[in-house]
C-alpha cells in the first residue's frame, strides 16, 4: 500500500496557463517504527521521487508550507511521520499551512489497523473506542482528512486528496493517516491508478450579474480602496492589478501575505493596511466609501479588528477564490480567479471603444472609463510620497549603544539584491517589516502571519531556498523565534541550500514585551533574565536583571553555519556584505534595543484587557480600550448589495 501511495504522488501533475509541472517535489520525513516499513521502504525502492531528511517534523512540515507558498500552490511535498509523537508534532505545521491556505500532505503512521497488537508503542488508548488514536487531532487542522484501514481505499481517498490539494478554494493541510501494518500489505491496484494525471488549476469566472453590479458600485464610489491580500499573488494577478490601478486610479493597501503584489514605488501603493499599517493606507481606509478586497481573508490585523474603516456607508467588493471569504462584510462577492475577475472587471470599466482620454473633473472620461477623482488619486499619490519618507526616517536612526529594529530592516532591504526573499512569521519584526519593507517584486516579502509561528522562520526560509535556489534567502528571525526552532539550519546545510540568517538578539520577547508594557502590564514574562527572589523580571526591573549565559552565535556555529557577529550598525552593513558570497548558510548575530520600537500608524488591535483589576496600569489601559472598542463595526451591507436581512 505505501509503495502504491508514492507510485500515485509521483505522477500526480499539475498545469495552469499551459505550463505542466510535478505537483510534489518530493517527500520529506522521520522515520520510526510507524512508516520505516511502510512509506520508508517505498520511498527507498523509487528514489526518483526524492526522500529528505528534516530533524523535526513541525519544520518539515513548514519547509513544504513555505515551499508551496513561493510556487504559488503549484507545488509541495508530501512529508511521513511515524505514529506518535512525530505525528503530533506535524499538528503545528498543518494548522499553519490550512490558516495560511498552503498545500501540504501529511501521511502520519497509525496504530494497527487489526489491532491485535495493541497498545502498541506510542498509541493513546481510549476507554470508550478503539476507532480513535492521536491522528484525530489533525481533524480540525486538515482540509481533508482520511485514514487507510483497508489497501484499497487509497483508490477513492488518494483522488480526493489532490482535488483538495489543488483547488485553489479549498487548498490546505490534508492528512491521510495510515496504519502501520496496512501501509506493508499487498494489494493489487488497477494500473489505471498510476497513470499520469494532469489536474488543471481552474481560474473560475464570477457571475456575470454580480461582476456588472460591482462595476456599477465602482463607477459610483468617490473614494474606493483596493485590499491587496496573498490571493493576488498565489494567482499572478500583479500585473493586471498595477493596469486596474493605473487606469483606474484607485489606491492599494496591501496585507501580510499581499505585500509585494504591487512594487513598493507605486505612486498608488499606500503600502502595508491595518494593525501594522502605514498612516497612508489606514488613513485613506477610514474614509473609503468601497473597499474592493482581492484575495483577502480580512484577518483583525487587516480590518485593524474592524476600526480600519469607518465611512458611514462603507461596503464591500471582494474577488476571491473562496465563496467563503468573497462574501466577508456581506460583500459583493465575485467568486473566482483573482487575475480572470480583475480581467473581466476591468474591461466593464473600461469599454474597448474608449477614446482613452483622461477627463481631469470627473469621475466618468467621455468614453465612459471610470476614473476616480484627480484630487482623490493625487491625495494618495501624495500619502504614499510622506510614507516613503516616514520609512526613509526609520532607514536613518543610527540609534547606540543597540541599534533599532529600523535601520536593521533598511540595511537589509537596501543591501539585498532587489531578486531575493525575505522570510519571516513572528516577533516584532512582522509588523516593523509590514510597514518598512521596500518590496521589489511579488516574492520579495514571505511573511507567514496568518498563524504567526514561531518555529517557521528557518525552515520556511528553507522552503522558499528550495523553491527559488537562484534566489538570495534572508531569514529574518528574533531570539525568541530562534530557540524555538533552529534545527534546520543543519538540514541546509545537508541539502547545500545556502540561507542567510539575521539573528535579532534583544533578550527575550519584544513584540509581547511591547504588548504587555501597553496592557499596563510592564513586560511580564517577557524577558530573558534570572528570577530575582522567585520573580522572572519584567520592564519594571530596568536594565539591571542578571542575564543568561546564553551564547546564540555559539549555538548558530556548533549546528555548522558560517558566523558573523556584529555589535554595531557598521559591524551588519560590513556582515550583510559579506554574507553574500559565502559557501554554506549564514548567520548574521546582532544584539537590538528592546525598547526602539517602530511606532503604530493610526491603527488598533483588540486584545481584550481585564474588566476589573487591582493593578491602576491596567484599569488605565481598560478604559482605553473600552474607547476603542466603540470604534469596531459590524458591515452589514448597504442598499443596492446582496440582500441584508432587515428585520424580522
Ligand atoms: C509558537 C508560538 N508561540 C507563541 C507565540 C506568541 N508570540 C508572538 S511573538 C512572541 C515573541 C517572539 O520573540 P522573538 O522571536 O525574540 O521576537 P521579538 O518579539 O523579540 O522581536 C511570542 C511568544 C507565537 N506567535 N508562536
Ligand atoms: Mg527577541
Amino acid at each position: 500500500m505505501a509503495q502504491a501511495v508514492i507510485a500515485f504522488l509521483k505522477n500526480q501533475y499539475v498545469e495552469r496557463d499551459g505550463l505542466k509541472q510535478a505537483f510534489f517535489a518530493g517527500c520529506f520525513g522521520i522515520f520510526g517504527h510507524g512508516n520505516i516499513a511502510g512509506i520508508g521502504q517505498a520511498l527507498q525502492q523509487m528514489p526518483e521521487f526524492r526522500y529528505y531528511q528534516a530533524r523535526n517534523e513541525q519544520a518539515m512540515v513548514h519547509i513544504a508550507t513555505a515551499y508551496a507558498k513561493t510556487r504559488n500552490r503549484l507545488q509541495t511535498f508530501a512529508c511521513t511521520s511515524s505514529i506518535g509523537p512525530g505525528a503530533t508534532n506535524m499538528v503545528t505545521g498543518a494548522a499553519t499551512a490550512t490558516i495560511n491556505r498552503l498545500p501540504v500532505l501529511l501521511l502520519p503512521g497509525d496504530i494497527f489497523a487489526r489491532r491485535n497488537a495493541a497498545p502498541v508503542l506510542q498509541q493513546l488508548e481510549s476507554e470508550h473506542t478503539q476507532d480513535i488514536s492521536v491522528n484525530d487531532c489533525f481533524k480540525p487542522v486538515s482540509r481533508y482528512w482520511d485514514r487507510i484501514t483497508r489497501p484499497e481505499q487509497l483508490l477513492t481517498s488518494l483522488p480526493e486528496v489532490m482535488r483538495v490539494l489543488t483547488s485553489p478554494a479549498e487548498t490546505g493541510a490534508v492528512t491521510l493517516a495510515l496504519p502501520q501494518d496496512v501501509q506493508a500489505e499487498a494489494y493489487a491496484y488497477p494500473e489505471a491508478f498510476f497513470h499520469k494525471r494532469v489536474w488543471h488549476i481552474m481560474r473560475n469566472r464570477p457571475d456575470r450579474k454580480a461582476l456588472e453590479q460591482a462595476a456599477a458600485w465602482i463607477r459610483a464610489s468617490q473614494r474606493p480602496l483596493i485590499v491587496a491580500g496573498g490571493g493576488v499573488i498565489y494567482s499572478g494577478a500583479t500585473d493586471l492589478l498595477q493596469r486596474f490601478a493605473d487606469q483606474t486610479g484607485v489606491p492599494v493597501g496591501e496585507t501580510m501575505a499581499g505585500k509585494g503584489s504591487l512594487h513598493y514605488d507605486h505612486p498608488l501603493n499606500l503600502g502595508a493596511i491595518g494593525a501594522t499599517g502605514t498612516f497612508a493606507a489606514n488613513r485613506i481606509a477610514r474614509e473609503a466609501d468601497l473597499v474592493i478586497g482581492i484575495g483577502t481573508r480580512y484577518s483583525d490585523f487587516t480590518t485593524s479588528s474592524k476600526t480600519a474603516f469607518q465611512h458611514p456607508e462603507v461596503r464591500f467588493i471582494n474577488l476571491n477564490v473562496a465563496e467563503f471569504d468573497a462574501s466577508k462584510h456581506l460583500a459583493m462577492p465575485l467568486v473566482g480567479d483573482a487575475q480572470a475577475t480583475l480581467a473581466e472587471l476591468l474591461e466593464l470599466l473600461e469599454p474597448l471603444d474608449k477614446s482613452g482620454s483622461l477627463d481631469k473633473s470627473g469621475s466618468l472620461d467621455k468614453s465612459g472609463s471610470y476614473r476616480v477623482e484627480a484630487s482623490y488619486r493625487s491625495q494618495a499619490a501624495q500619502l504614499h510620497t510622506e510614507w516613503d519618507a516616514e520609512v526613509e526616517r526609520l532607514y536613518a536612526i543610527r540609534h547606540t549603544p543597540l541599534p533599532s529594529q529600523g535601520e536593521l530592516i533598511g540595511a537589509v532591504n537596501e543591501r539585498s539584491a532587489p531578486d531575493a526573499i525575505m522570510v519571516c512569521a513572528a516577533g516584532s519584526l512582522p509588523g516593523d517589516l509590514h510597514k518598512l519593507w521596500r518590496a521589489r517584486h511579488p516574492k520579495n516579502y514571505h511573511m507567514e502571519y496568518g498563524y504567526s509561528c514561531m518555529g517557521y522562520e528557518i525552515a520556511g526560509g528553507l522552503g522558499a531556498k528550495m523553491a527559488a535556489p537562484e534566489r538570495d534567502v534572508y531569514v529574518m528571525v528574533g531570539d525568541g523565534s530562534y530557540l524555538m526552532m533552529n534545527s534546520e539550519i543543519v538540514t541546509s546545510i545537508q541539502e547545500n541550500y545556502k540561507l542567510i540568517l539575521v539573528l535579532l538578539d534583544n533578550q527575550g520577547f519584544k513584540s509581547i514585551g511591547s504588548l504587555s508594557r501597553s496592557l499596563g502590564q510592564d513586560g511580564f514574562g517577557t524577558r530573558y533574565a534570572y528570577p530575582r527572589d522567585g520573580v522572572l523580571p519584567g520592564d519594571e526591573m530596568g536594565p539591571g536583571v542578571q542575564t543568561l549565559p546564553v551564547d546564540l552565535a555559539a549555538n548558530a556555529r556548533s549546528l555548522g553555519a558560517h558566523v558573523i557577529e556584529c555589535k554595531t550598525y557598521a559591524d551588519f552593513v560590513e556582515a550583510l556584505e559579506a554574507v553574500r558570497s559565502t559557501g554554506r548558510t549564514s548567520v548574521i548575530y546582532i544584539q537590538n534595543d528592546r525598547y526602539e520600537g517602530v511606532p503604530g500608524y493610526e491603527s488598533w488591535w483588540d486584545v481584550p484587557v481585564a474588566e476589573v483589576s487591582e493593578m491602576p496600569q491596567v484599569q488605565a489601559a481598560r478604559a482605553e480600550w473600552e474607547t476603542m472598542r466603540e470604534q469596531e463595526r459590524y458591515f452589514l451591507g448597504q442598499e443596492g448589495g446582496i440582500p441584508a436581512s432587515t428585520g424580522p
